[in-house]
């Protein structure tokens, strides 16, 4: 029996290579035709075809596989096999850091510390017109990250911590956003996009007096702490002189 095997590629698929363990491989203008050849009986061929979608190609796809031979047809409907496989769009992903901007510039520098605990929310439509509500606290490293998300338009909103004063917030330098106090909104997010560092600073909570002297003695020990707190010693008075006691 001589079989031929005939598949087409859909649009969004580029095919990466097409073998087959029996025959030749034909490939037409993503038309591809493997011949077997001659098939004995219950011989096996296997056929790969692997195919590359682009960034955002998305939706179901059935492949068939008709196969013909020069035999008279006895069952033809055995001739055919198909599968269904689901495309999924490239993931998209947004993220950034909260932290003390210790020197109120709007830069997340080297030297200052991240803040962690921190509620973040991602809110929006995604190009399925799916609602998104995504809520994550901030990691040891001051991180949030929203993974997996589809191409959609997102706000990302923080729940400004009570352990600080707000600071400047500082969108990503690759994609465009509106920065409102503690949002950044009209996020347009492709497929396949990125977007990092949409950055919340924040400032030290202002000590009190009592505050300030109860932990003037820790924030010296603190590595990134002397350079904000200004630690005075005081002297004690000329005139209080220790009494002898009996
Ligand atoms: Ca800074
Ligand atoms: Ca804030
Ligand atoms: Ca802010």
């Amino acid at each position: 029996m001589r079989c031929r095997l005939d598949y087409c590629l859909i649009h969004g698929l580029l095919l990466d290579s097409a073998t087959t363990s029996r025959g030749t491989v034909l490939n037409s203008n993503g038309t591809i035709t493997v011949n077997l050849g001659s098939l004995p009986r219950s011989a096996t061929a296997t056929v790969t075809l692997i195919v590359r979608a682009n960034v955002g190609t998305s939706g179901t796809v059935t492949n068939a596989a008709p196969v013909s031979g020069r035999e008279t047809e006895v069952t033809v409907i055995n001739n055919t096999s198909q599968a269904t496989t689901v495309l999924e769009p490239q993931p998209a992903s947004l993220s950034g850091f909260v932290y003390v901007d210790a020197n109120n510039d709007g830069n997340f520098d080297s030297n200052e510390l991240s803040i962690a605990g921190v509620t973040v929310t991602l809110i929006g439509t995604d190009t399925l017109g799916n609602n998104v509500n995504l809520t994550r606290q901030t990691g040891v490293d001051g991180a949030y990250r929203f993974d997996n998300l589809r191409a959609g338009t997102y706000r990302i909103v923080e729940s400004q911590p009570t352990t600080h004063r707000d600071g400047k917030d500082t969108p990503s330098k690759t994609l465009t956003a509106v920065t409102t106090n503690d949002q950044f909104a009209n996020i347009t997010l492709s497929a396949g996009t990125n977007g990092v560092a949409f950055n919340f600073g924040e400032l030290r909570s202002q000590l009190s007096k009592k505050d300030f002297l109860a932990s003037s003695t820790a924030a010296q020990q603190r590595v990134g702490t002397s350079q904000q707190l200004k630690v005075v010693t005081v002297p004690p008075p000329k005139s209080v002189t220790a009494k002898k006691t009996k």
